[in-house]
């Protein structure tokens, strides 16, 4: 359903309103920041198109963004929902070291792909209320963020579970959409 949905809204277009993607490994708090999106910093203006896309409004900025699920299986099929994406939000579960180095990959591979050559990056390091958990700083220098030149980038540190942060990232967020 949400293949179709992407393709037709591809096709047809979707004016005044920007496309953002959720991505990130599973665990990482995507949905939970989604929810914190709608409920707290943004007005929710329509009822969802489908379980995986949500209209969220930052002052009179229309974001239509797409929680794209995490999981190993579900990565393969990443690049399909691309298409006129204008950020890509990259969600980092900053406690999660071991797994990185697999954020880094799928970062770098999802930037080399044509349908984002002209998308914003917003990385967002999540779970930042949690001792010890990576700093912004490490986790830009491991995810090695400072060689992205081909695309806007911005690095965030935030917390899911208060939504600290997070209207900085929208602040971000609609300052790149009124640059293009
Ligand atoms: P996902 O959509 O990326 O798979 P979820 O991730 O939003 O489902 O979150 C995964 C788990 O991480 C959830 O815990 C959620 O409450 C928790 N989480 C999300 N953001 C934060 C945060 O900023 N800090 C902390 N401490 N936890 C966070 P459960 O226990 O429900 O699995």
């Amino acid at each position: 359903m949400g293949l179709l949905l992407t393709k037709l809204m591809a096709v047809f277009g979707d004016k005044g309103k920007h496309k953002v993607v959720i991505v990130g490994l599973d665990n990482a708090g995507k949905t939970t920041i989604l929810y914190q999106l709608l409920t707290k910093e943004a007005v929710h203006t329509s009822p969802t198109i489908g379980s995986n896309v949500e209209e969220i409004s930052v002052r009179n900025t229309r974001f239509l963004v797409w929680d794209i699920g995490g999981q190993e299986s579900l990565r393969a099929t990443w690049f399909s929902y691309y298409c006129n994406t204008e950020i890509v939000i990259l969600v980092v579960d900053s406690t999660d070291r071991e797994r990185l180095t697999v954020t880094k990959d799928e970062l770098h591979r999802m930037l080399a792909h044509e349908d984002l050559q002209n998308a914003a990056v917003l990385v967002l390091a999540n779970k930042q209320d949690v001792k010890g958990s990576m700093t912004v700083g490490e986790i830009s220098q491991f995810l090695t963020l400072s060689s992205i030149t081909a695309h806007t980038w911005h690095v965030q540190a935030c917390c899911g579970l208060t939504g600290e942060g997070l209207p900085a990232s929208l602040d971000w967020m609609k300052s790149r959409v009124l640059a293009n």
